[in-house]
């Protein structure tokens, strides 16, 4: 669990908050998880949400709230807490109802850390097919305060977890993302989602018979992959036809709809890319 500690806490007005508050982005998978997540608890939280297109949580007031720059973020009663899988199992203990993250069952914890190790490969796909940013929305004076903050965790400092940030936004300002980096992560997402088709052989969901947190972590992926063009009902037909489901569900839908500019956006960038043999199946050949 990440709880951050009284000397982390810079932005000291957040130790005032009551109550549930989220510090999330829009777009941000993270976020769009946590806040399925609270609807299918049914939570009440106030939400503050953060540009990241502005790179706002680049900013002092949030650094001082969350060092590493991300979100989500939860505030409960003045208590911070960051890294999303570690939010969602407090909130899954606090409100056991419905229990989305099973006790027995030791795939939600693997299956949960490939999600997050796939992080960044999801947000370079992101990037690439879905929002068509080539260019580094960081610069440099952005990465070098981010880097050079006296900034901790838990009263240690963090730069492992800021290095790679920076490295992501640093290699993308110098060489955007490359079709070799495309293909290398969607053969990552390939292999997980085919591992996935498997388990979807043995019920409607992927631990079975009951939904549960790796079925939302999962439909959030597979919404912005699905953006982004990759070929699920020809690869992972299983997967499809789960996704298809939940997508009816508005507790889902609405939290990974883009607004409708960004639609409009994603829909300008298909055909061009359509146009120009840039697709995702273009340059995956999947
Ligand atoms: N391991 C973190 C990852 C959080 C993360 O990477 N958040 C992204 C949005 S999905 C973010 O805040 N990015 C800010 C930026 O890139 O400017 C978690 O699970 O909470």
């Amino acid at each position: 669990m990440v709880q951050l500690s009284d000397g982390d806490i810079h932005t000291r007005e957040v130790l005032d908050w009551r109550g549930l508050h989220i510090l999330h982005g829009r777009m941000s998978s993270c976020s769009q998880k946590l806040r399925i997540f609270l609807n299918l608890k049914g939570i009440d939280w106030q939400g503050h949400e953060m540009n990241l297109a502005a790179s706002e949580t680049y900013l002092d007031w949030f650094l001082g709230i969350n060092p590493r720059g991300l979100v989500p973020v939860l505030v409960w009663n003045g208590a911070v807490h960051i890294e999303s899988n570690d939010i969602l199992a407090l909130l899954d203990e606090a409100f056991p109802e419905p229990r989305l993250i099973p006790k027995d069952q030791a795939a939600v914890a693997e299956l949960l850390r490939r999600e997050d190790d796939l992080h960044l490969d999801l947000r370079a796909l992101s990037f690439r097919f879905v929002i068509g940013r080539t260019n580094s929305n960081k610069t440099p004076e952005m990465l070098a305060r981010y880097r050079d903050g006296e900034r901790t965790v838990n009263g240690a400092p963090d730069h492992e977890k800021r290095a790679h940030e920076i490295n992501f936004y640093e290699r993308l300002a110098a060489q955007g993302i490359s079709d070799e980096a495309v293909r290398a992560a969607a053969a990552k997402f390939r292999a997980t989602f085919n591992d996935l088709e498997q388990r979807l052989a043995r019920g409607p969901y992927f631990l079975g018979r009951a939904m549960s947190v790796m079925d939302i972590a999962w439909f959030v992926y597979a919404s912005r992959l699905n953006f982004g063009g990759y070929p699920f009902a020809k690869l992972h037909p299983r997967v499809h036809a789960w996704r298809e489901t939940l997508a009816a569900d508005e507790r889902f839908a609405r939290e990974v709809a883009p607004p409708q500019p960004v639609l409009e956006s994603i829909a300008r960038n298909h055909a061009e890319w359509a146009r120009t043999g840039a697709t995702f199946s273009d340059v995956t050949g999947f």
